[in-house]
């Protein structure tokens, strides 16, 4: 601020209670941070916080330099959104996709598209990419969207042999996928597929890692939404685990990131959307993960959504299956249907488990299905048919 903006006054009454922690700033200070608030150099994390004794990351120096120059020219400061990019050549256009929709935007509960329109995202998830990679492929994308998709899951597993064992493979290959994804017009959700590891606070900093760079990489790309933690479960809280871990990878997206679509699960396997309910996180475009299995879930969980949403808590379907929990049983169609009805009448998106052709009944491909498509009617199994079927609402 002595440098660049010397002249620059931020008013206390004006400028303190934007700050959360203003207490824990060092009084040397105060005059130098009112007036970076004042001039729109610093705006602080999502959920208010100036965090005066952390470190900064490139990224967020960077963004501070340009705010201050910005604000020196006596132009509006950033961040200003970047202009939604022209897709590149050799995207193929598709009713519904990403070229036609642009910038996905939270307005009140519902999803909706640049213009201010309400959008409903329908698709499949894959299968944990370190087994069923294959049906992540260019080809299994493509056929997916010739279905009439236009979403896309990439399933990253941390445990189970996923990222946390082979980092760089694993990172490679969501990259290849969601990559595939942009070039077939989807929209795409990258999850952090936590299962065996409960917690997501158990690898928060290799999350962190993950998700700067992700959102480094796609920055300019409106395809792309972020699934933070896919299922927490086991010995873990909303207020003491998820909430936190949630707000320290939103801040981590955001300095990348000003807007995508960002996905947070809550304990229970992602079921426990009335505890977010009552305890949101801060910040702009953010909606909650309510997953379910037909064969499992019924009544009970279609009324958390409810109150979720009367409690103005927007909800993302980000998994669900027509079998058990388990991921095998049933198939249980007819509870599948009165759950889709039901997220067709809220608008609600969805993504189907799963994208390959294991011998469990959640599978949507039948065994020995081609992974690069395109598949008929004889490829797909009972759940696949019903999955594929309501693509289109
Ligand atoms: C979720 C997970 C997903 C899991 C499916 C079906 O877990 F997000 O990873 O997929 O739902 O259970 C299954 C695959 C299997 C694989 C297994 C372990 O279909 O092929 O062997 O993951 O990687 C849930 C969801 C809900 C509940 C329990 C689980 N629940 N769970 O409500 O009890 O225990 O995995």
């Amino acid at each position: 601020m002595k440098a660049l903006l010397p002249q620059a006054r931020g008013d206390y009454a004006a400028q303190s209670p934007k700050i959360k922690d203003f207490s824990a700033l060092d009084g040397r200070y105060y005059d130098a941070v009112l007036a970076a608030y004042a001039s729109g150099v610093v705006h602080g994390d999502p959920d208010g916080s100036f965090r005066p004794k952390d470190t900064l990351s490139r990224a967020e120096a960077c963004t501070l330099f340009q705010n201050a120059a910005k604000a020196q020219a006596g132009q509006p400061p950033v961040p200003s959104p970047p202009p939604a990019p022209s897709p590149a050549p050799s995207v193929q256009p598709r009713q519904g996709g990403a070229s036609q929709n642009g910038w996905l935007q939270v307005k009140g509960t519902q999803l909706s598209n640049a213009a201010g329109e309400p959008i409903v995202l329908r698709g499949m998830s894959s299968h944990g990419l370190q087994w069923y990679g294959q049906f992540a492929s260019p080809g299994a994308i493509a056929a997916t969207a010739d279905c009439g998709a236009n979403l896309f899951r990439v399933a990253m597993y941390t445990g189970e042999g996923g990222y946390l064992s082979q980092p760089a493979a694993m990172k490679a290959k969501a990259a290849a996928a969601v990559d595939a994804a942009i070039a077939n017009d989807l929209y795409v959700i990258l999850d952090w597929h936590i299962l065996s590891d409960g917690n997501p606070m158990a690898h928060v900093e290799e999350a962190a890692a993950f998700f700067a760079e992700m959102a480094q990489r796609y920055r300019d790309v409106p395809n792309v939404l972020y699934e933070i933690c896919n299922e927490p479960n086991g010995n873990v809280s909303w207020a003491g685990d998820v909430k936190p871990y949630a707000q320290r990878i939103v801040s981590v997206i955001r300095a990348h990131s000003p807007k995508a679509v960002i996905l947070i699960g809550s304990p229970t396997w992602s079921q426990d959307i009335h505890l977010a309910a009552a305890d949101p996180v801060a910040g702009d475009n953010l909606m909650y993960t309510l997953h379910f299995y037909a064969g499992t879930h019924g009544a009970e969980l279609r009324g958390r959504i409810d109150d979720a949403l009367a409690k103005g808590l927007p909800i993302f379907v980000s998994e669900w299956g027509t079998s058990r929990a388990d991921g095998s049983g049933g198939v249980f169609l007819q509870q599948a249907e009165v759950w889709l009805d039901f997220l067709d009448a809220r608008g609600i998106s969805w993504c189907g488990w799963s994208l390959c052709d294991k011998s469990e009944s959640s599978a949507a491909l039948r065994p020995g299905a081609p992974p690069d498509g395109p598949w008929d009617q004889s490829h797909l199994s009972e759940s696949g048919r019903f999955m594929f079927s309501r693509f289109h609402s």
